[in-house]
């Protein structure tokens, strides 16, 4: 099974992508966390990826294909939880091809539905339970970057919305509730 999880910065797309890796087993490809790899690489393609994600942009679609294409020459087999990508069309028409070209192919895209006011709350919930703790504050869990965040997310990645539903995998969640609800409800869907 090979699902795709969509959503809004702070949706919970990590978090339930995490569930599903220990409930299912299933393979976990984050761009997110793939491009925080790369920006520690030191190479000038990540200092090139910090700036733009500290700023709350998205990283160039050339980058992020490039990094989602190895990582399935890698791997054997599907079970593939493809978080936080595809983040625009260009990208979910790529991820289309390469599915096809490994004999793959998508079992439903599970959109995560939650409010700007409750996302803003939660990455700043983040940003203070990191800094209480004394750990590292991601670069972009800032006021600042989040409304970049929020505005790349509704001019370039809610258009996939209607691209999914239009192929009849949309299955929406409701991302609101507590995240052992948001798992129970994503199970019910995947069966
Ligand atoms: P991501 O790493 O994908 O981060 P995100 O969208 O902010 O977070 P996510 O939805 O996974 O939220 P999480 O579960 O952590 O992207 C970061 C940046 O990378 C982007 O801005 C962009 O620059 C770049 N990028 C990534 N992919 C890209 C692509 N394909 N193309 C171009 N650029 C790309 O949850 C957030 C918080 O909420 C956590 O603290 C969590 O504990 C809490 N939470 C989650 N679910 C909850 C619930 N149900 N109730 C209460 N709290 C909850």
């Amino acid at each position: 099974m090979n699902i795709i999880l969509l959503g809004p910065p702070g949706a919970g797309k990590g978090t339930q992508a995490g569930r599903l890796v220990e409930e299912r087993g299933m393979i976990q490809l984050s761009t997110g966390d793939m491009l925080r790899a790369a920006r520690t690489s030191g190479t000038e393609m990540g200092n090139k990826v910090a700036a733009i994600m500290d700023a709350g942009e998205l990283v160039t679609d050339e980058i992020v294909i490039g990094l989602i294409e190895e990582k399935l020459e890698g791997e054997q087999g599907g079970g593939f939880i493809f978080d936080g990508f595809p983040r625009t069309l260009a990208q979910a028409d790529a991820l289309g091809a390469l599915l096809e070209r490994h004999g793959q192919s998508l079992d439903a895209v599970i959109e995560l539905q939650v409010n700007d006011d409750v996302l803003i709350d939660r990455i700043v919930n983040r940003a203070e339970e990191a800094r209480a703790a004394g750990q590292p504050v991601r670069a972009d869990d800032n006021a600042e970057s989040l409304k970049v965040r929020l505005m790349e997310y509704y001019k370039k990645t809610s258009p996939l919305i209607g691209y999914y539903y239009a192929k009849g995998d949309l299955r929406t969640v409701d991302g609101l509730g507590e995240i052992d609800a948001v798992a129970a409800a994503i199970r019910e869907i995947l069966g």
